[in-house]
């Protein structure tokens, strides 16, 4: 009984106001709300890529700008190269208030959002300014939406970009050349089951196991976009890139919501700006490398294949029943939506 009643009254003497106290300065910062509503705060910010990825970049672009933006008051610590961890443990560190900032492909969200997975259908978009379209529009705003009851706050997306694959067995020109190839896939069921669907053997893996897994074999290939295969040197375990292009992967913008709640509106503004911004930057500076990038693969000696469109059209009949699928399950007028958007910009 004493110890409880010594407990009690400790907890509201000494824990409480304490507790009180560390809510109040919130979290990473240490001075109150000054004249100009910005204080003292660092931003933990982690992504899978490597800092001379177009993402890192974009990323670096985003400190600049948030330091710049708060007069030095608002500190980015860039963490590269999945050092947080994988885009699913980032995601849930931001969740549970752990890390500020990170900037995951969607395709690995859909077990939270199942709705993100519309991006993840193959050969919906035929250029970058498609995708932009329907991203920056109405769908891709919808979707961000969703993300505040997970305790995720989404600032917009940014370019990983069209997918290529690569493998160790044979050039891929044909559908029936995935035949038994064993690929490692993001972890997503549309791709898991298009995959599956030309016959070839997916398995789910995150994405810093992908280098080791090509070169013990594991795998006999991956897909990602040229920047990502010349960045994370795939070419030194991969002999063919096929340039296949089936599919379109953006990267969404993600504070931690517990974070933000935090922020005085000024600071909200600051980093919905900055990451707009970097953003912007970003999908140019991706454009820009994804070309340089094959070049550099070529030059390394990587024998790489284009697919003749007839051959494109004949994967995308052979995958179709796994897109009806899924759009079945996604919202079919969510599906209709993004591609109404998509025939918008064709049309122009
Ligand atoms: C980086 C990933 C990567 C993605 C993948 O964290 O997993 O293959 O393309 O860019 O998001």
């Amino acid at each position: 009984m004493k110890m409880n009643n010594l407990f009690k009254r400790l907890a509201v003497g000494v824990l409480l106001p304490s507790l009180l106290l560390l809510s109040a300065c919130g979290s990473g910062q240490n001075e109150s709300a000054s004249a100009d509503g910005i204080q003292e705060r660092t931003i933990k910010a982690g992504i899978g890529n490597s800092k001379m990825h177009p993402q890192g970049k974009g990323m670096e672009k985003f400190k600049e700008l948030v330091e710049e933006k708060s007069g030095g008051k608002m500190k980015v610590q860039n963490f590269f190269d999945a050092t947080l961890g994988d885009d699913q443990k980032m995601t849930e560190a931001l969740q549970g208030g752990l890390q500020e900032v990170t900037v995951p492909s969607t395709s690995p969200l859909v077990g939270m959002i199942k709705e993100f997975g519309i991006y993840d259908f193959p050969f919906v978009f035929n250029n970058e300014e498609e995708a932009y379209t329907v991203l920056d529009g109405t769908v891709g705003k919808k979707l961000l939406e969703k993300l505040p009851v997970h305790d995720l706050v989404g600032l917009g997306y940014w370019e990983n970009g069209f997918r290529s694959l690569t493998n160790s067995k044979q050039p891929v020109k044909t559908a029936e050349d995935f035949k038994g190839l064993k690929l490692r896939t993001m972890q997503n069921e549309v791709h898991l089951d298009a995959f599956s669907k030309l016959g070839a053997n997916p398995s789910p893996m995150a994405f810093s196991e992908v280098f080791t897994a090509l070169e013990t074999g594991t795998v006999d290939g991956q897909e990602n976009p040229l920047a990502t295969i010349q960045t994370q040197k795939y070419n030194e375990v991969q002999e063919y890139l096929s340039l296949t292009n089936h599919v379109y992967t953006p990267f969404v913008f993600l504070v931690s919501k517990k974070f933000w709640d935090d922020l005085s509106e000024q600071e909200q503004e600051i980093m919905s700006e900055a990451a707009q911004e970097a953003g912007k930057y970003q999908r140019e500076v991706n454009q820009k490398e994804n070309e340089k990038a094959l070049k550099y693969l070529k030059k390394e000696g990587m024998k790489i294949n284009e697919v003749e469109p007839e051959e494109m059209e004949k994967m995308k009949k052979a995958i179709q029943p796994v897109t009806d699928e899924y759009a079945q399950k996604f919202g079919p007028d969510l599906v209709e939506e993004m591609m109404n958007e998509v025939e918008k910009v064709r049309e122009k």
